[in-house]
């Protein structure tokens, strides 16, 4: 049912296998090794390779900026793009300069290892070297996707515990409005030096420009292991608020190794766009520090998406490899053909995609519009690296994520958790031994060992491996909606919906878009006073409670559509049937209906 829902393998069939190329050419007993990769794990090697000591000292930020030669210390890490088009650019040593001043101010603030301190900008410079500031002083780093509503940014940083954040003239409003909630946020630092904006300050309010900008440039890293926690992202389940996903400084092995065995970058001649932001998982692993600790040139733009400017980008900057999402690229496919025609593209050697399931036929557009076809990468928050990928010398099967990193064990499983026979579809699970697997959800033990049954850990994806080991995505095991790569958990849009004044109850589910994969669809029932008169009246409040939910959570969390009903379906134990009203939405079969309340 799944499967049909998302339409994610229907018409595989179509396609047949793409193979890389010159792939004939090769012999067969080389093209595993095709990368120079020998090892038995895809991370074996990392140690040696960043130059990593036997002391047990890891550390992401120090691995991302001076883990490199002298030379490549010289050599560009960052070109950024602001949003009106002027142009930045940094070198790694510059970089690590910038980490230091911030690593120095937040020290001479009292922030010291373990603790959480919360990055919430829009996509600057200071974004990047903030982060990696933190994780140098041992700190925390939680990256705020700067769309979040006031809602969003204070359950985040009441969970943490957060003890100061970094944030703009602009996005501090979303912060004032609930400092009273948060005793444990001691200072607020204001990236000023920018901005036109002026900004009000407050008790505890420090500027960027003078607290951090003056610190001195030299910092040594503190001392942290591959198991101290570096930085955490929250990410959304089924039940309750969302999670944060505490990833460990070892994480960096995995993300160094996919860095250059799947995304197959080369320090000397890539200039690399990876189009997340950091706020999401894959903008920090693969935004920041697997190409970084790669000594990789990165791009970054400050503006959203526009089919023309990023062709126009990959054109201006000679972008080598790409690293982007399904719902971007079918915005690209919509923006028609004749559109990347008018751009020097020649630059490009290598497409991947992570997210969304990857439709076949924007598997087969890349190669025809692009010269490439895209590598479809399925990974987690969770997992903190790539798992299930299609590297440059696999042949793709469009429609499948592809295969296991080497060192990684993918099982399919039954309700027991045991795996079931090849060809069947069911619960999509690892042997946790990667070493970026996350270290635990941020005060949530019960929910992370939750994860682990039989010696696996558990995805919430159901999927289904082939007999040559490719593994096809067939859905969520759960609520959790994906809309355009975001996750989205139902009971945070629910939690907000009830707090609008005419809402009694809510439900929230994930309903199939052509474009962005599910978009959130809510029910709501009304008290009775708040029911609205005639059809100009319902059409306001409807209005009214979207933006409600826009401003408190974000956007993209925002239901696109609204349903007013007499009452919610619930279990007799209270549970919201969210299956039954998605099954109704879409005209499918109700299924077991004998828990639902009278
Ligand atoms: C990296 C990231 C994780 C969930 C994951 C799955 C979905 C990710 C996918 C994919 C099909 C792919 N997902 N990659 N589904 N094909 N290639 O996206 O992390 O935000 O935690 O989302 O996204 O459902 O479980 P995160």
């Amino acid at each position: 049912m799944m499967a049909e829902l998302l339409d994610v393998n229907a018409g595989v069939e179509r396609f047949a296998p793409i193979a890389p190329k010159d792939w004939a050419a090769i012999p067969e007993a080389l093209r595993p090794n095709l990368l120079g990769f020998t090892g038995q794990t895809m991370w074996e090697g990392a140690e040696a390779a960043l130059g990593l000591d036997a002391a047990g000292f890891v550390n992401k930020a120090w691995c991302a900026l001076e883990a490199h030669s002298p030379e490549i210390q010289r050599r560009t890490a960052l070109t950024w793009e602001s949003a009106t088009g002027a142009l930045e650019t940094y070198t790694f040593a510059q970089l690590n300069e910038h980490a230091n001043c911030v690593a120095n101010g937040l020290q001479s603030l009292g922030v010291t290892k373990g603790d959480r301190v919360f990055v919430f900008l829009e996509r600057i410079p200071e974004l990047y070297w903030t982060i990696l500031g933190i994780l140098k002083l041992g700190a925390i780093a939680g990256p705020l996707f700067a769309a979040f509503g006031p809602d969003a940014v204070q359950d985040r940083l009441s969970d943490s515990g957060a003890v100061a954040i970094v944030t703009s003239p602009v996005l501090k409003a979303r912060v004032d409005g609930v400092r009273d909630e948060l005793p444990n946020l001691k200072h607020v630092i204001v990236v000023d030096h920018r901005s036109t904006t002026g900004w009000q300050r407050q008790p505890g309010d420090v500027s960027y420009a003078e607290c951090i900008a003056n610190q001195s440039h030299v910092f040594k890293t503190v001392h942290t292991t591959a198991d101290d926690g570096s930085v955490m992202h929250y990410t959304s389940g089924t039940t309750g608020k969302p999670k944060g996903a505490l990833h460990r400084h070892g994480a960096i092995l995995s993300q160094w190794a996919t860095a250059k065995y799947v995304l197959d970058l080369k320090p000397e001649t890539d200039v690399y766009w990876c189009t997340a932001d950091p706020g999401w998982v894959t903008g920090t692993a693969y935004g920041m520090f697997g190409p970084w600790s790669m000594g990789v040139h990165q791009l970054v733009t400050e503006a959203p998406f526009n089919a023309s400017h990023w062709y126009r980008l990959i054109q201006d900057h000679g972008v080598t490899v790409w690293y982007t999402a399904p719902t971007a690229i079918r915005m690209l496919m919509k923006a028609g053909e004749a559109l990347p025609v008018q751009y020097d593209l020649s630059s490009l050697r290598h497409l991947c995609s992570v997210g969304e399931p990857l439709n076949p036929e924007a598997i087969v557009w890349g190669q025809k519009a692009l010269g490439h076809a895209f590598h479809d990468t399925w990974w987690q928050t969770e997992t903190g690296c790539m798992h299930v990928v299609n590297t440059p010398t696999m042949a793709i099967k469009p429609g499948s994520m592809g295969k296991p990193i080497v060192g990684i064990v993918v099982g399919i499983l039954n309700e027991q958790w045991e795996p079931v026979p090849e060809g069947e579809e069911g619960h999509l699970a690892l042997r946790p031994s990667a070493p970026s697997l996350f270290k635990t959800y941020w005060n949530r033990e019960e929910v992370y060992q939750s994860k682990f049954q039989n010696g696996w850990y558990l995805t919430g994806d159901r999927a289904w491996q082939d007999a040559d080991g490719y593994v096809w995505f067939v859905g969520r095991d759960d609520d959790v909606i994906n809309t355009a790569g975001h996750l989205v958990g139902p009971f945070e849009v629910e939690s907000a919906l009830v707090e609008h004044p005419a809402v009694a109850e809510a439900a929230v589910i994930g309903k199939p878009c052509p474009e962005r994969l599910e978009v959130v669809k809510a029910f709501v029932s009304l008290k009775t006073e708040y029911l609205p008169e005639n059809d100009e009246a319902k059409t306001k409040l409807l209005n009214d409670i979207q933006q409600f939910v826009r401003h408190r959570l974000a956007a993209h969390a925002m239901p696109r559509e609204i349903s007013l009903v007499d009452s919610i379906p619930k279990t007799r134990s209270g549970k919201i049937m969210r299956r039954l009203l998605k099954a109704r939405e879409l005209g499918l079969p109700e299924g077991d209906l004998s828990t639902l309340e009278e």
